[in-house]
């Protein structure tokens, strides 16, 4: 491989990348990251409010079809899988970037989450990928790659994070069981990424979120926190063929938080 070419490590692959809110979002920095490296895009949004902001960036980086997809919603996935059946699409990466809980449970203690909210996160934070996956598994190429965006409340009680950390939980673990499921239809791999905390919407939903970023730039071991461009070339690597034998795997891009002990 030329340097040239290992410069763009996702030449004639087609992306979606759903969960582009605005230009901080994570799905942002990912999108124009795959752009970068060759990659034609599908962006999807979720509804009027974000459309805007994804037509804005669709036309800014050129090769890119804009779709909506509400992950809350059967018959938006199905719209969208028809939408990308008729013009032939074939999917060699997908990427969920997607997250919500109500904000009155992102904050005091993990004990107040009421049903209703429960189910409402865990529903569009962690079923989303299964039914994303299956409906668009026709669409995959061979030895497609899924990445979904996790962080580390789901494996400590990270204060306030709560009722996201266990969503969290259940992705991780549906990272797990999609990867077994889909490893067996033509290779796709299944993998997250465990962002360290950024400055983003949904970010900032969470009570204390400054102190979090605040800590991690005190205590990890790089001594600062990972931006939305280290998470993206992370996405970059686990959508190319450079990373072709990893799957079910949770990958830290966290300036190695993650690791620390007593701090
Ligand atoms: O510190 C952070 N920002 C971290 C984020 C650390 C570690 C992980 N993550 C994760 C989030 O939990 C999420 O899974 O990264 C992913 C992307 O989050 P983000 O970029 O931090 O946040 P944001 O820019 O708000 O994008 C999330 C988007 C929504 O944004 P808004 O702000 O409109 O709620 O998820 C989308 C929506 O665009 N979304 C949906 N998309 C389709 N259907 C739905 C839905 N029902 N609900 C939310």
């Amino acid at each position: 491989m030329t340097a040239t070419e290992s410069a763009h490590l996702l030449a004639g692959k087609t992306a979606l990348v759903s969960g582009v809110a605005n230009r901080w979002s994570i799905a942002t920095a990912i999108a124009r990251a795959y752009r970068a490296h060759g990659a034609s895009l599908v962006l999807t949004y979720e509804g009027e409010r974000t459309k805007p902001e994804v037509d804005k960036l669709a036309q800014e980086l050129g090769q890119s079809v804009v779709a909506q997809c509400d992950v809350s919603a059967d018959q938006s996935i199905a719209d969208l899988h028809g939408l990308l059946s008729e013009s032939g699409m074939r999917l060699n990466a997908l990427v969920h970037s997607i997250a919500f809980a109500r904000k009155e449970e992102l904050s005091g203690k993990y004990l107040a989450t009421s049903r209703a909210g429960f189910a409402l996160a865990l529903d569009v934070s962690a079923y989303s990928l299964v039914a994303l996956c299956r409906e668009l598994a026709p669409l995959f190429s061979d030895a497609a790659s899924v990445v979904a965006l996790t962080y580390l409340g789901s494996v400590r009680a990270v204060p306030n994070y709560n009722i996201m950390g266990v969503a969290k939980a259940a992705l991780e673990s549906s990272v797990r069981y999609l990867a077994a499921d889909l490893g067996q239809m033509g290779g796709v791999r299944v993998n997250a990424i465990s962002a360290g905390p950024i400055k983003t919407a949904s970010a900032r939903a969470v009570g204390g979120f400054t102190s979090i970023l605040s800590d991690v730039a005190a205590k990890s071991p790089l001594r600062r926190n990972a931006v939305a461009d280290d998470v993206a070339n992370a996405a970059v690597f686990l959508a190319s063929d450079l990373s072709c034998a990893i799957t079910g795997h949770v990958l830290y891009v966290d300036a190695g938080y993650n690791i620390m002990g007593i701090t």
